[in-house]
C-alpha cells in the first residue's frame, strides 16, 4: 500500500470553497465569501513574507473603491493614499494634465500599492479567523466536473492532506494550477503580443506629483509613485532585452530624456526586470465548479492599471454569486458569472489596447510608422482638447463605464 493511499484514508476536509492562490483576487474572494457567512480555506504556495513583498499595481481604481466599500472593507483594506486624480502626459517636454474626474460622485481612486492591500485582506482575513494556509505545495484539483471537487495538497511538513468542497476559486495567476487542470479543448486563448518590451524599475526615489506618462522620439517612458519615498519607472525597449543591458547610469540616463526632466531625482534601485507588453483573454472563465478569477482567466498590458482592478472586479461576481447560490438556492449568478466577467474584460482590454498602442506609437515611430504615429498624436490631441473625449477617458480609468452586466453595487 503505497504511503498516499494511506494519507489519503484520512478522511478528507470539507468546505463551500477552496480558493487557490493569495494573491489580490484570491483574498478579495476569501475576505467576501467571510462577510457573507461562507466558508472556505485559502492555499498559497508561497510563504506570507513572500506574498507580502510582491511589488505591481499601484492604484485602485473608483469602481474597486465602490465595491470594497459596499462590503464595508474599504477603510480596513485601501490605506490612506489619496490621490488629486490628475494624470500627467508629457509629449515631447510638454505637460497636459488630464482628470479622471468622470463626474458621477462618489469615492475616487485610491493611491494603494498591491502588496499593501494584499498585507491588508491578509490581516483582516486572518483576524476575523480565516483559514489560510500558506506553504501549500503540489496542489491538485480533481473531479471538477464533479458535484463535489476535491483539492488536493501537501502541508509544510510534507503531509499530503485532501479538501473535498462545493467551489474552486483559480485564484493563482497566469502561472497557476488552475486553468492548467481544465481538460484541453474546452477554453479557448485569445492572445495580442505588443512585440513591446518595458524594463520596470523599482527605485527608492521621490514619487511624481501625478502619474506620469511621457510619450518622446527616443520611445516611452512612465513614472508612478509607489509609496511617499518610493518610484515605479518603465521605460520601452526590446522585447528581447535584458536587464543586465541597464545599469543605473543607463537608467537615469534614459528617464532624464524621456521625461524631458534634466533634474530628475535618482534613488537606489532596488528591482529592475524586463517583461514583454502582451494581453491574454481565456473564454469561458469557468469549467465545471472550478471558476476562474484574475491573471489566472486574462492578462491585460498594465496601461490603464486594469490587470489588478480587472482581478477584483470577477473576485466580487464570484464572491456574491456564490453567496446567492448558497443563501438563497439562485444560481444565476454562477451561470452567468463567466459571460458577465468577460464583457467587462474585454472592455478593459480595449481600453488598454488603445492607451497602449497611442502612447507608445505617438513616440518613436519605428516600429509602426509615421502614419500610424500621426493617428496616435491625433488621439493624445483630442485627449486634450476635448471635453468629450476626457470624460470618456476618465469613465474608463475609473472603470465606471456602464457594462451593466456588473454586480448589485453598480
Ligand atoms: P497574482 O499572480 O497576483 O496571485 C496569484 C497567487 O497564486 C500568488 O500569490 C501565487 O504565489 C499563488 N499561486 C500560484 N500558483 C499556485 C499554486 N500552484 N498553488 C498555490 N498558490 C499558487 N496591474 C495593474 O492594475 N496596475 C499596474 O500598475 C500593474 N503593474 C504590474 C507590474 C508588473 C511587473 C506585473 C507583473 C503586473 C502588473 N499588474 C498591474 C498586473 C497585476 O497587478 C495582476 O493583474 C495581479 O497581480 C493579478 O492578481 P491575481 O489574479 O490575484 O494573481
Amino acid at each position: 500500500m503505497t504511503e498516499t493511499t494511506a494519507e489519503l484514508r484520512e478522511s478528507p476536509e470539507s468546505t463551500t470553497v477552496v480558493v487557490i492562490g493569495a494573491g489580490p483576487a484570491g483574498l478579495t474572494v476569501a475576505n467576501l465569501l467571510r462577510r457573507s457567512g461562507i466558508d472556505c480555506v485559502v492555499l498559497e504556495r508561497r510563504t506570507r513574507e513572500r506574498v507580502a513583498q510582491r511589488q505591481r499595481a499601484g492604484i485602485v481604481e473608483a469602481r474597486a473603491v465602490r465595491m470594497f466599500d459596499s462590503w464595508g472593507l474599504a477603510d480596513q483594506v485601501l490605506g490612506s493614499g489619496t490621490y488629486d486624480g490628475l494624470l500627467e502626459f508629457r509629449v515631447d517636454g510638454e505637460s497636459h494634465l488630464v482628470s479622471d474626474d468622470h463626474g458621477s460622485g462618489g469615492p475616487r481612486a485610491r493611491l494603494c500599492p498591491q502588496q499593501v492591500l494584499v498585507q491588508k485582506l491578509t490581516a483582516v482575513y486572518l483576524a476575523e479567523g480565516g483559514d489560510l494556509r500558506f506553504e501549500a505545495a503540489d496542489v491538485s484539483l480533481h473531479d471538477l466536473a464533479g458535484d463535489r471537487p476535491t483539492v488536493r495538497y501537501r502541508t509544510a511538513d510534507g503531509a499530503l492532506r485532501s479538501i473535498n468542497c462545493a467551489f474552486v476559486a483559480g485564484c493563482d495567476g497566469d502561472h497557476g494550477i488552475s486553468r492548467a487542470a481544465v481538460p484541453d479543448g474546452v477554453l479557448t486563448a485569445h492572445a495580442f503580443d505588443h512585440g513591446i518590451g518595458w524594463l520596470t524599475v523599482l527605485a527608492d526615489a521621490p514619487p511624481p506629483a501625478h502619474p506620469l506618462f511621457a510619450v518622446s522620439p527616443h520611445g516611452f517612458a512612465a513614472h508612478f509613485a509607489r509609496g511617499p519615498h518610493a518610484s515605479r519607472y518603465y521605460l520601452q525597449c526590446p522585447p528581447d532585452d535584458h536587464p543586465g543591458a541597464w545599469p543605473d547610469s543607463r537608467v537615469w540616463d534614459a528617464l532624464r530624456t524621456r521625461l524631458a526632466d534634466v533634474a530628475l531625482l535618482p534613488g537606489p534601485i532596488t528591482d529592475r526586470e524586463i517583461f514583454r507588453l502582451r494581453s491574454l483573454v481565456h473564454d469561458p472563465m469557468q469549467y465545471g465548479r472550478l471558476f476562474l478569477v484574475g491573471d489566472a482567466a486574462h492578462i491585460v498590458s498594465p496601461l490603464g492599471g486594469k490587470g489588478m482592478n480587472l482581478a477584483l472586479y470577477d473576485a466580487d461576481l464570484f464572491a456574491r454569486a456564490v453567496r446567492d447560490s448558497i443563501r438563497d438556492h439562485d444560481d444565476t449568478g454562477l451561470r452567468s458569472y463567466s459571460q458577465r466577467c468577460l464583457r467587462r474584460v474585454w472592455n478593459d482590454q480595449e481600453f488598454s489596447h488603445w492607451l497602449t498602442r497611442t502612447l507608445h506609437e505617438a513616440g518613436d515611430d519605428t516600429q509602426s510608422g509615421s502614419f500610424q504615429r500621426g493617428l496616435a498624436r491625433a488621439r493624445l490631441d483630442r485627449l486634450f482638447t476635448s471635453r468629450n473625449a476626457v470624460r470618456a477617458f476618465a469613465e474608463l480609468m475609473a472603470g465606471l463605464n456602464p457594462v451593466r452586466h456588473g454586480s448589485d453595487f453598480e
